[in-house]
């Protein structure tokens, strides 16, 4: 057991194993909040509220064992979301064994909300780069502030010559009390692309978003901030994100639930893919250039919401 960053202000992490003896990172917060980073994939693997409540969903069904990803928490799909382009489905990312990065640069921007922190690297393999020939260094920072929200910060950099392009996506799995009592505000009257017909464009109502089918869609353009409701939780998830122009919306459904092996028939019910993406149009980074991504996730109780959107919820 090592502990890693730290400081007077800020509780640091600790590296553990997992049952199938993968390393993971668990960063806690003073107030008992915790996240939990599986070095295979840098997925997010559980994220707990200072009572100690499970925010993320993960499936009973979930297979440990890498390469394949965990069916749950927050799979990293880079450099390719979905199926659009030449490598498997959601690229290669979620896959790999990353490492700690202890000579991680600082972040731009300041943080005044100390927070707890970790930082990971991934680099291509050379498998990887027979696949996908492009030099990247791809640089997450996971991090619990003091109220116990949690950040992601991802960077990626071109570190040769060539030109890349890429897509992103932070693979979300919310757990939600029951789906059909969940309602996402933000994205009314925005463009998506549905994955279920073809990634044909349609235009949202002017409603919340409500759910009693499959839903697979790419949000397009969307506002910095949306807000995910669950009413019977009185619970109601914020979602902060930066560089991230969209946001896919997935629940499989039933049919689609009976498909998935490592996801149980009626978990459809307890999940929602909420996904802070860069998918409509891939972000290409010239020689040296660097791209940074940042997801921010609150649980508030549906009472305070407003103040975290400044527009009321209903
Ligand atoms: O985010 C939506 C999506 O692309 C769906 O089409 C569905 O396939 C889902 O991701 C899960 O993908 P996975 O490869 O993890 O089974």
């Amino acid at each position: 057991m090592s502990m890693g960053h730290y400081s007077e202000q800020t509780p640091g992490f600790e590296v553990t194993k997992d049952w199938n003896g993968a390393d993971q990172v668990v960063i806690r917060s003073p107030r008992g909040a915790s996240v939990r980073v599986s070095l295979h994939g840098g997925q997010v693997v559980s994220w707990r509220s200072e009572r100690g409540e499970e925010l993320l969903f993960t499936s009973s069904k979930a297979i440990f064992k890498p390469p394949k990803p965990m069916r749950g928490g927050i799979p990293i799909c880079f450099p390719q979301f979905g199926n659009c382009g030449t490598l498997e489905q959601h690229g290669f990312a979620r896959n790999r064994l990353w490492t700690i990065d202890d000579e991680a640069p600082p972040l731009n921007h300041t943080d005044n909300n100390c927070k707890a922190s970790v930082d990971l690297l991934l680099k291509p393999s050379e498998d990887d780069l027979k696949c996908w020939p492009h030099c990247f260094e791809f640089r997450l920072r996971v991090s619990l502030s003091m109220d116990g929200d949690l950040s992601l910060v991802s960077r990626v950099r071109n570190v040769n010559g060539k030109p890349f392009s890429f897509s992103f996506a932070y693979h979300t799995y919310l757990s939600v009390s029951d789906i059909s009592e969940v309602r996402i505000e933000g994205l009314e009257t925005l463009d998506y692309l549905d994955n279920l017909s073809q990634r044909e464009r349609f235009t949202e109502q002017g409603d919340a978003i409500t759910f009693e089918s499959e839903v697979d869609r790419v949000y397009v353009g969307s506002p910095s901030v949306i807000a995910v409701l669950d009413h019977e939780k009185k619970r109601t998830f914020i979602v902060r994100k930066e560089g991230l122009p969209d946001i896919v919306v997935w629940n499989p459904w039933d049919k689609k639930s009976k498909t998935m092996s490592d996801f149980g028939d009626e978990e459809y019910k307890q999940m929602l893919c909420v996904d802070a993406a860069a998918v409509e149009r891939a972000i290409t980074l010239k020689q040296g250039e660097e791209w940074t991504g940042k997801l921010e996730l609150s649980a508030v109780a549906s009472t305070n919401c407003s103040d975290h959107l400044g527009y009321p919820c209903s």
